[in-house]
């Protein structure tokens, strides 16, 4: 008999690359979240892939970059857990990015994880550019480890995941095969209205916002959820709301017929905006928003 296989893939990367859209596109949900802003992505999130001999779980992780704030401290906390217990870690560049991610690099060699790197959006990108991409990175990897792919047209998804099962350790599975994720629901309500509030505002809103799922009540034909968005300062409280309420209620519906196809059900979603003075920086309200610090 095939023996079983199991063990955890961790994806890491610079911001927008496209490392929540290949999560997604391996396992068919839309667990994480997707946004053509860098920086979308905020904690860890496990989804798990079971077939008959094998599970792979996949970590979807925030985009490597320097901290600027406490929240960004702890987002590349995670980044550094995500290294030390990958069994397999897939490294996304795009054929536009600079060559500088030196220090995964150097752990990868030293911790003698193994390491698939994965070049994404090859179908934005022309043959020369990833041939060349190709050549820079096949003294670090070996060319056997170097995938090109298109997370959004799912070229080469089949491939990797041949590749990613062949390299995963002999083992029992850690999760149980029916779940998808190792989050709950509300999480990702919580994100969906995040994304929502990416999609519809600029500059620096988006950014100072963090939601929180205060009361989650499932009835039997409806799903009655109370939601609050932090903001850093007063003036972005004005600016979500809106003049004269316009622009959360925009926000209210279309994250409503969100949540509502990800649930399956009637949703009602009460939203309410609230300051949180600087709370990127503030250590009690990172932790109380679920911050590892
Ligand atoms: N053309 C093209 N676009 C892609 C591909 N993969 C991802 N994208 C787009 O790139 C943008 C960023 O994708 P994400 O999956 O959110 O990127 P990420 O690496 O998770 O970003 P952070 O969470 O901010 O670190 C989105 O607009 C995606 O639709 C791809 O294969 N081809
Ligand atoms: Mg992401």
């Amino acid at each position: 008999m095939k023996s079983y296989k199991s063990g955890f893939v961790n994806i890491i990367g610079k911001p927008n690359v496209g490392k929540s859209t290949l999560m997604n596109a391996m396992i068919g949900e839309k667990l994480s979240v997707i946004t053509p802003k860098a920086q979308t992505t905020r904690h860890r999130i496990l989804g798990f892939l079971s077939g008959d001999s094998y599970q792979i779980i996949f970590s979807d992780t925030p985009g490597v970059l320097e901290p600027h704030y406490k929240l960004h401290e702890s987002m590349m906390k995670v980044i550094d857990e995500a290294l030390y217990d990958a069994d397999l870690v897939l490294l996304m560049t795009t054929t536009d990015e600079e060559f500088d991610n030196e220090k995964i690099i150097n752990y990868l060699k030293e911790k003698e994880i193994p390491g698939l790197l994965l070049i994404n959006k090859v179908d934005q990108s022309d043959q020369d550019k990833v041939n060349q991409s190709i050549k820079k990175w096949e003294p670090v990897f070996g060319l056997e480890n170097i995938i090109p792919i298109s997370a959004t047209l799912n070229f080469n998804i089949d491939l990797l995941k041949e590749k990613i099962t062949d390299k995963l350790p002999e083992g029992e599975p850690y999760y149980d095969p029916e779940e998808l994720t190792d989050r709950p629901l509300r999480f990702f309500v919580a994100e969906m209205i995040r994304a929502k509030i990416l999609n519809f505002y600029h500059k620096e809103v988006p950014y100072s916002v963090e939601v929180a799922i205060e009361e989650y009540k499932e009835e039997e034909n409806i799903d009655k959820i109370r939601a609050f968005i932090f903001v850093a300062r007063e003036s972005q409280k004005m600016i979500i709301i809106g003049k004269q309420g316009k622009a959360i209620k925009k926000l209210g519906t279309e994250a409503r017929k969100e949540i509502e196809s990800f649930v399956g059900k009637k949703v009602f979603l009460d939203l309410s905006v609230k300051v949180s003075k600087d709370w990127r920086n503030d250590l009690n309200q990172l932790k109380r928003f679920g911050y590892d610090l």
